[in-house]
């Protein structure tokens, strides 16, 4: 799997890429990162990648000029061309189904705006998957590109230790309700006690006891997720 991110602040991926999970992936080959400067491809001497919004407001929008030649000089360094996919508030919900849709291709762009946005152009020219993170505000596009690339290398086969772990979290295919209550050692803390059935060796009971644990959760917390 592949990303290109594009981005004017290229520096914000640097501590994430280091990070465990995804640097054993590219390390081992399963995923590549590269990263591009937006400003890169500014023609002027002052590499300017913003003006004043047309119709006046506060805040600058961001030119079309390098944005659509970036994505165009990007796709044409490799094959396949990639899946442009832009982080904006306006964009489809991201959630796992999103995440699947997206791990199903060899390559994705992730265009990343700051300030007002993009200009309302680079969307009608490259006609992007548009995505949003989520409804709330942010400051650019940067760390919903990270969250878009966490969720999507989980899936990557080869990227988690257990091929199927996967598969099986909450919101995955295999099941949509969130995950039961996880214990670990001392068997008592402060008079609370891990349940006696986890200890009891009994996988049935085991199984069961976790299907109600995820059950009750996702009633009692997330209803909507039951329909
Ligand atoms: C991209 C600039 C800042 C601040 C308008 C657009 C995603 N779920 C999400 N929330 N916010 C974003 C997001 C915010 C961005 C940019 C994504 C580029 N901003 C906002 C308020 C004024 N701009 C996002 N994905």
């Amino acid at each position: 799997m592949r990303f290109d991110v594009l981005t004017l602040f290229p520096e914000i991926f640097s501590g994430y890429l280091t990070q465990s999970l995804l640097k054993l992936a590219i390390d081992r080959g399963l995923v590549r990162i590269d990263l591009h400067n937006i400003r890169d491809w500014t023609h002027d001497k002052h590499h300017c990648v913003d003006d004043r919004p047309s119709g006046g407001g506060p805040g600058m929008v961001i030119k079309p000029e390098p944005v659509v030649e970036a994505v165009e000089a990007v796709q044409q360094q490799a094959e396949p061309p990639g899946r442009v996919v832009l982080l904006t508030p306006q964009g489809r919900p991201l959630d796992q189904r999103v995440v699947e849709e997206l791990a199903a291709h060899q390559r994705l762009l992730l265009v990343c705006g700051r300030y007002e946005g993009f200009d309302q152009r680079v969307s009608d020219i490259l006609k992007p998957e548009e995505i949003s993170i989520g409804d709330f505000v942010i400051n650019g596009g940067e760390v919903a590109a990270m969250v878009v690339v966490d969720a999507v290398i989980r899936l990557v086969p080869g990227v988690l230790g257990d091929e199927d772990s996967g598969r099986f979290d909450s919101f995955s295919t295999g099941n949509r309700l969130l995950e039961f209550a996880q214990y670990t050692r001392p068997r008592e803390y402060r008079g609370h006690e891990v349940p006696e059935v986890l200890i009891s060796g009994d996988h049935e009971k085991i199984a069961a006891w976790r299907d109600q644990s995820s059950r009750e959760r996702t009633q009692q917390r997330r209803p909507d997720l039951l329909n």
